[in-house]
């Protein structure tokens, strides 16, 4: 599809944007901590769980094979959307945090040791930097940190001093939740490849809203989140290169992952099976599906476009208001936009807000080392998604500047 985005029809299919909610018009500004699921996504789960539900890959039943085929249909429509070069390396998992700790675990675990090194950037979120943590400290191993500046891009020129003949691994968010920045991750992989140091991203805040190309970016993984893409909860994939699937243990163990068990021995499924212990979220994966169908129907030029367009129109907004300053400058930035005014509290501002019926974030956002790099112990973040519209923006900046009235 080519053009604009016809924004009312779209809503049309988010009950929730039409439902009046305390009284007021809901302003959904909140997507980066889950997206709102269109009807078709919910309409997918429902047919499922009401007509076609039974476990899947285990038995000859009409039914079964039918749950499994739709189960199997999801993954290669998740291939296709990142552009991996075979469904079996999307591996199903609960959602990013899931994904990343399967890394540390299964990847991580055989090759860090004592004394070596795993390359982080300033900017992760914490479900990247605490499974790498909690190996380290197993193992003895020691964290680095690819620095930012203050605009809230890395430092590029910093990253070929921090790779080290001790450097196992680097990670890296494709697009910060807290700055919105786009990070470079090609250049970046090509950088770390170069000295043959494999790359894990995180995905969570890029494929709900760029075209993601996995053979083009070629990562050595890479983890996403259904919630975040318009599909539900309890979803979530981790793509990986084969060779690292094939090398790498199971990391759970259980039904559906084994070829055959003994007393004396088990043997597992080839990937991505033997990294799927376990029931699935049926519902949830063939409604990730659905999904990505959704996404793709509406096409990711006219998101990405339709999500700029707005991101530069409250920025220009936002920043014309005396005392609020936007953290996180990136020249390539999604649309998200932290910002902090002086002597608020961004709780203050964050219930505000929600009485006005605008939804945002007001915390760390589980990035922590972000806030302490800005020196700010929380921000409030409005992040925006393809069915938001310039009319949200009025009234988040409406709102704002009713909360400096408030605060004198
Ligand atoms: N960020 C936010 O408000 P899970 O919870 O596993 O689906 O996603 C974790 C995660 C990982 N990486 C990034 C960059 C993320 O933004 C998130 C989730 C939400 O920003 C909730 S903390």
């Amino acid at each position: 599809m080519t053009g604009p985005l016809d924004v009312a029809r779209i809503r049309e299919d988010f009950p929730i944007l039409t439902t009046p909610f305390k009284g007021k018009r809901l302003v959904y500004l909140d997507s980066a901590v889950s997206g709102q699921m269109p009807r078709p996504v919910v309409e997918r789960m429902g047919r499922y769980a009401q007509l076609e539900h039974t476990n899947v890959h285990r038995g000859v039943s009409t039914l079964s094979q039918e749950a499994t085929d739709r189960f199997e249909e999801a993954r290669e429509k998740v291939r296709r959307l990142v552009n991996a070069p075979s469904a079996r390396q999307i591996v199903w998992t609960r959602g990013t945090t899931e994904a990343l700790n399967l890394v540390a675990q299964s990847f991580g675990r055989p090759r860090v040791h004592a004394g070596d090194e795993i390359l982080l950037s300033a900017m992760e979120h914490h479900a990247n930097i605490v499974p790498w943590q909690l190996l380290a400290q197993e193992r003895g191993a020691r964290i680095r940190v690819i620095p930012m500046d203050d605009d809230g891009e890395l430092i590029l020129d910093a990253i070929p001093g921090l790779i080290t003949d001790r450097t196992r691994i680097l990670g890296l968010t494709h697009v910060s939740n807290a700055l919105g920045t786009v990070n470079p991750v090609k250049e970046i992989t090509a950088l770390a490849h170069a000295r043959g140091v494999p790359v894990v991203v995180d995905g969570a805040q890029a494929v709900p809203h760029l075209k993601v190309d996995l053979q083009d970016l070629d990562c050595d993984f890479y983890a996403f989140s259904g919630h975040k893409m318009s599909g539900p909860t309890g979803i979530g994939a981790l793509f990986g290169k084969a060779e690292h699937l094939e090398a790498m243990p199971p990391w759970q163990g259980g039904g559906n992952m084994i070829l055959s068990v003994t007393w004396e021995k088990t043997t597992y499924m080839p990937f991505p099976g033997k990294f799927e212990a376990g029931t699935p979220a049926i519902a949830a994966t063939i409604g990730l599906g659905a999904s990505v169908d959704y996404l793709e129907g509406i096409g990711f030029d006219r998101i990405a476009a339709h999500e700029h367009g707005l991101l530069v129109y409250a920025t220009e907004a936002l920043e014309a208001i005396p005392g609020l300053r936007i953290l996180g400058k990136a020249r390539e930035k999604a649309a998200v936009i932290s910002f902090v005014m002086e002597g608020i509290h961004p709780h203050d501002i964050g219930s505000i807000l929600d009485h006005e019926g605008i939804v945002v974030r007001a915390g760390h956002h589980c990035a922590q080392p972000v806030m302490e790099r800005f020196g700010v112990p929380a921000t409030t973040r409005a992040s925006l998604a393809y069915f938001n519209t310039e009319e949200d923006v009025d009234a988040l900046v409406a709102a704002v500047l009713k909360v400096k009235e408030i605060f004198g």
